[in-house]
């Protein structure tokens, strides 16, 4: 498997849940600015929409997964046995793509317009607070002392809360959320979180590094 990532975005949630299972996908960065990519593949031939993460599958038909709750759940699916995600056809799992939906809708695609500075005032004015409302949900429902959002159990709705922490660089202010950025230094502790950003990095600076050469 490839997967495709970029700096600092959501295709970490990725990472993290294919280095929760031990899965090793081949990294590909891409360069959301510059548009290239770190092994030479045409972006635009993987996503037309040129948006990160994309998952390469090796089957028969060479698919290609893209949308981050799809992504994560997917490999999530693939090893039940790692209780990442519940199983299809229980409510559980339907609460938790509700809950990947909020995140999705309410959360990444709001930070991006602010992140790249397309709003009027007042249209980022109500975006932020969109974004502080939709975190301040979370943080209501860390508020019992649960280690993660469904409970005890790290699933895949963690990692991509935790793949969405632009609030510095969009501006929405929710570091007064307590009870969020405990939860959020629990998940940056483990280690399948810590070698996403190794990797990251990691990729980040060979890309850059083949582009000076
Ligand atoms: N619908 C996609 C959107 C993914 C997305 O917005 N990716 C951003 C990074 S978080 C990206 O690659 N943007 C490329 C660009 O801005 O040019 C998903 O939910 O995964």
């Amino acid at each position: 498997m490839k997967l495709y990532i970029a700096q600092a975005t959501c295709s970490l949630a990725a990472q993290l849940i294919a280095n929760e299972l031990g899965l090793n996908p081949e990294l590909v960065h891409y360069d959301v600015f510059g548009k290239t990519t770190s092994n030479g593949d045409n972006f635009l031939e993987v996503n037309p929409l040129a948006y990160v993460p994309v998952l390469a599958l090796e089957n028969d038909q060479k698919d290609l997964l893209t949308e981050t709750t799809i992504i994560t759940s997917y490999l999530a699916d693939q090893h039940p046995e790692a209780g990442l995600i519940p199983a299809h056809g229980t409510l559980e799992r339907v609460k938790l793509d509700q809950l990947l939906t909020f995140i999705a809708t309410e959360i990444a695609q709001k930070h991006i317009p602010l992140m790249r500075k397309l709003q009027t005032e007042a249209g980022a004015e109500w975006t932020r607070n969109k974004i502080v409302s939709a975190y301040t949900v979370l943080d209501e429902r860390l508020a019992d002392g649960r280690a993660y959002l469904t409970g005890e159990q790290f699933t895949v709705a963690d990692a991509y809360v935790w793949a969405t922490m632009w609030h510095e660089r969009s501006g929405a202010q929710i570091g007064h959320l307590q009870n969020l950025m405990a939860y959020i230094a629990r998940i940056n502790a483990r280690p399948s979180a810590q070698k996403a950003i190794k990797d990251e990095t990691d990729m980040f600076n060979l890309h850059e590094a083949a582009k000076a050469a």
